[in-house]
């Protein structure tokens, strides 16, 4: 079976984005493929993490991978960090990149527009480099990811044929792999704008995968839509074509059923079937992300395991591109 390889950033508590984006995908190909995972905690720390809320985070990301439906003994599921290989072929490659090719992907310019060059976090700017060693070390030839994510896997195949080219052929080169229906969720109160974790200014722009049944009805009754007052799927009405999008990914209907559904309705009531389509799918992962916390034990020694295998497969790799740099070895 083909390797895919994805993660998510302890950066904040995951929103409704990073699950229909990303982990509902990966519980729905695991089938297909060999599933690695990770909780990409050295990636989080491009921007400054609150220690306490880090560790936090980082265990209950696991728990919300398991209760989503990440089956641990068919896949390899890990914290980065416990995985020491990744920052060392980050910097195998980070030396074999080019400061124009990080300087243009698009994340990069869009994080580092707000603040002058000279106090951007270099972090940020590495960081893809970082993203093609979790890619590359495990073989990994499929990448589920958002629209967002595309460049820099992008990135990563460019870096991995040109390793391959100058050295020999140590890499299989990644293809992302994004769900259509799923690409992008936006925010709530700026529907031009992606839902995300860190972006906390207005509560109301996202829906936490751990939010209460009342707090997601009133975040959806805040939603931005329109004047317009009919439903329908158009991007002159984005606030409203985000909760087709939403309910679509939820429920797996088209978006002209969702149309036709409410053609002779208001707003009022598509929000509230909006909200309660949320919370069928969100209510009972909660339940077991609190009941997998009771015994975080558990958790720590599915991770532990998991950070064993995946040491022991990236270690060969990291190995393969050391002979090809010419690193002496002993014995
Ligand atoms: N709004 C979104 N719609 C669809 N997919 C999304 N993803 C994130 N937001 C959306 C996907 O979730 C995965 C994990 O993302 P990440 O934690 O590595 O970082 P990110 O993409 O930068 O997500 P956030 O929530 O916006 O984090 P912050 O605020 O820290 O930058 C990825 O596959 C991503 O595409």
């Amino acid at each position: 079976r083909k390797v895919m390889f994805s993660g998510i950033k302890p950066t904040g508590d995951p929103t409704l984005g990073n699950y229909l984006g990303a982990i509902k995908n990966w519980v729905s190909l695991q089938n297909t493929y060999q599933g690695i995972f990770s909780i990409v905690d050295l990636h989080a720390i491009t921007v400054h993490q609150n220690p306490e809320d880090l560790k936090k985070r980082s265990i209950e990301i696991a728990a919300i991978y398991f209760a989503a439906g990440i089956d641990p003994k068919e896949n390899i599921v890990f914290i980065q960090s416990h995985v020491h290989q990744h920052a060392e072929a980050a910097w195998l490659l980070t030396c074999n990149s080019y400061m124009g090719e990080l300087n243009r992907m698009t994340q990069f310019k869009e994080k580092s527009s707000k603040s002058v060059k000279e106090s951007v976090p270099t972090g940020i700017f590495a960081y893809p480099l970082l993203m093609a060693a979790d890619i590359l070390l495990y073989g990994a030839e499929v990448v589920p990811v958002g629209k967002d994510q595309v460049q820099h896997v992008e990135l990563t195949r460019d870096l991995a044929n040109r390793f391959n080219n100058t050295y020999s052929n140590v890499f299989k080169i990644p293809k992302p792999f994004v769900n259509t229906g799923s690409a992008k969720i936006y925010d709530l109160q700026d529907p031009t704008k992606k839902m995300s974790k860190s972006e906390t200014s207005n509560p109301n722009g996202y829906i936490l995968i751990m939010d209460s049944p009342d707090i997601i009805r009133k975040k959806i009754s805040k939603a931005v839509t329109d004047s317009i007052g009919i439903v329908n799927y158009t991007d002159e009405q984005p606030g409203v074509k985000n909760l087709i999008d939403l309910v679509c990914c939820i429920n797996g209907r088209e978006s002209s059923e969702i149309v036709e559904l409410f053609k002779e309705k208001g707003y009022k009531e598509f929000k509230e079937y909006v909200a309660e389509t949320i919370i069928n799918e969100l209510e009972p992962l909660q339940n077991k992300v609190k009941f997998l916390l009771e015994d975080k034990h558990q958790i720590e020694n599915i991770l532990k395991e998991g950070a064993r295998k995946a040491s022991e497969i990236s270690q060969k790799t990291l190995d393969e591109m050391k002979k090809n740099i010419g690193f002496y070895s002993i014995g």
